[in-house]
């Protein structure tokens, strides 16, 4: 794995790892129900972000490697399948930028459209 990409993912994980537990607290509290659905769809969409990195980072190795020693069409057969559990991967329609942004750029993302009014991590 590229180390970039290692460490941006091991990032946004423990971030979700943390806003799931404050998701699990709504939820104990018995905080109003839309509330607690903004926050799994925020959830949602942080890991599609996961999984856009983690494509990224496949298609920049294993993906590169498999085509450079011509072995690409079973690699990407088997991309294609993997994808077929992952619709939110293939559909831009509400993220076109999606795997054009650089790992600084959704590092500074995570923080602004992330946060969790009134519920605090611990
Ligand atoms: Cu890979």
């Amino acid at each position: 794995m590229i180390p970039e990409y290692q460490e941006e993912l091991l990032l946004r994980l423990k971030t979700i790892k943390g806003h799931l537990a404050g998701v699990i607290k709504m939820v104990d509290d018995e905080r109003y129900c839309p509330d607690v659905m903004k926050q799994v769809a925020a959830l949602q969409s942080s890991l599609e972000r996961v999984n856009r990195i983690l494509l990224r980072n496949h298609l920049e190795t294993c993906v590169t490697e498999a085509i450079r020693t011509g072995n690409g069409s079973a690699k990407i057969d088997e991309l294609l399948e993997s994808l077929r559990f992952n619709s939110a991967l293939t559909d831009f329609r509400h993220n076109g930028d999606a795997l054009g942004r650089g790992v600084s750029e959704m590092s500074r993302e995570t923080c602004e459209s992330e946060a969790m009014p009134g519920v605090s991590e611990s």
